[in-house]
């Protein structure tokens, strides 16, 4: 008698920066979820989607959890609390080099909520001492009953192989909910908005906050010139912002279009046309009717 297939969901939490997008990477193996040294950069849910010979595990890329501070915040605090509820297994990144903090109580709170089976996921530990990690894995368990502690370098893929092994075995018999070959199932769309935006964030330094969107309005395949057109609006809260993306002469947004137009190109094996516009709209992140104009949640 062969095994059964097993299959589930896997909420990937944590704050910002602790490397939830890195193990996503690691794991699938491509680059879908968007890596930066900034916080937030982040905002939607990413699915990625790992299938074997004998499982299938779609993680959850979950939003940031954190204590909400505007109506984005709190939006997304509940996306999250529903989110853990649903899924078969949370699995909360910590940051060995950091260390607990109250974030991670904020965090804690919300697990004891839950019924779902938590991992605590130590990452960075290449960063760390191996004499710094048990005091540390202690003062966790001190704080939470954790079904599994996992200490990982999700950037050196250290120990990720035993982290997958560990969720198999939490994982109950289920259906192949997508074909192999689909690692994602969010539009393009969204990956190349993120992509727009990761461009922004590094080559403006901090001069731009992370509450800027990318709204991309069109989407389209052109036969006859063999290409893909994007047309996207970058939307600032202040005149400021604007002036300091576009840049002298232009050549700021100029700079942006082209570093995000190499990776749309190699994200879709495709020749692409890149558009971009700047606008001002104030106090966007307070709307909450404009957060979903803007596309920003499904
Ligand atoms: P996220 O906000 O939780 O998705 O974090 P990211 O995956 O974007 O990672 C934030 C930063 O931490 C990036 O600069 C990563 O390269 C870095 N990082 C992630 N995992 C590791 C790790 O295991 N070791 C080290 N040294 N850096 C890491
Ligand atoms: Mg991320
Ligand atoms: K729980």
């Amino acid at each position: 008698m062969t095994e059964s297939f097993k299959s589930g969901f896997v909420a990937l939490i944590g704050r910002p920066n602790v490397g939830k997008s890195t193990l996503l990477n690691q794991i699938l193996g491509q680059k879908i979820a968007i890596m930066s040294d900034k916080a937030q950069t982040t905002r939607n849910r990413i699915q990625g989607v790992y299938t074997s010979e004998s499982e299938q595990v779609i993680f959850i890329d979950t939003p940031g959890i954190h204590k909400p501070k505007h109506k984005l915040g709190e939006y997304m605090t509940k996306t999250a609390v529903q989110t853990l509820n649903e899924v078969d297994l949370v699995a909360f990144m910590v940051d060995a080099e950091k260390g607990y903090g109250r974030g991670d109580q904020y965090i804690i709170d919300l697990l004891e909520k839950s019924k779902t089976p938590v991992f605590l996921l130590i990452n960075k530990i290449d960063r760390v001492h191996p004499d710094q990690l048990l005091p540390l894995i202690d003062t966790y368990r001190n704080q939470y009953n954790f079904d599994e502690i996992v200490p990982l370098s999700a950037l050196q893929g250290m120990n990720v192989s035993t982290l997958l092994e560990q969720i198999t075995k939490y994982l109950d018999e289920g259906p192949k909910y997508y074909p192999e070959d689909q690692v994602t199932d969010h539009p393009e769309r969204f990956i190349i908005s993120e992509l727009i935006r990761e461009k922004i964030l590094h080559l403006t330094r901090e001069e731009v906050p992370h509450s800027i969107a990318v709204v991309i309005e069109r989407i389209e395949r052109d036969d006859k010139r063999n290409r893909v057109e994007v047309q996207a609006a970058i939307v600032v809260e202040r005149s400021s912002q604007k002036g300091i993306i576009i840049g002298k002469q232009g050549n700021m947004l100029k700079d942006i279009g082209t570093r995000a137009r190499m990776d749309i190109e190699a994200l879709l094996g495709s020749k692409v046309y890149l558009e971009l516009w700047v606008k001002v709209q104030k106090n966007w992140r307070d709307k909450e009717g404009s957060l979903r104009d803007f596309g920003l949640f499904e």
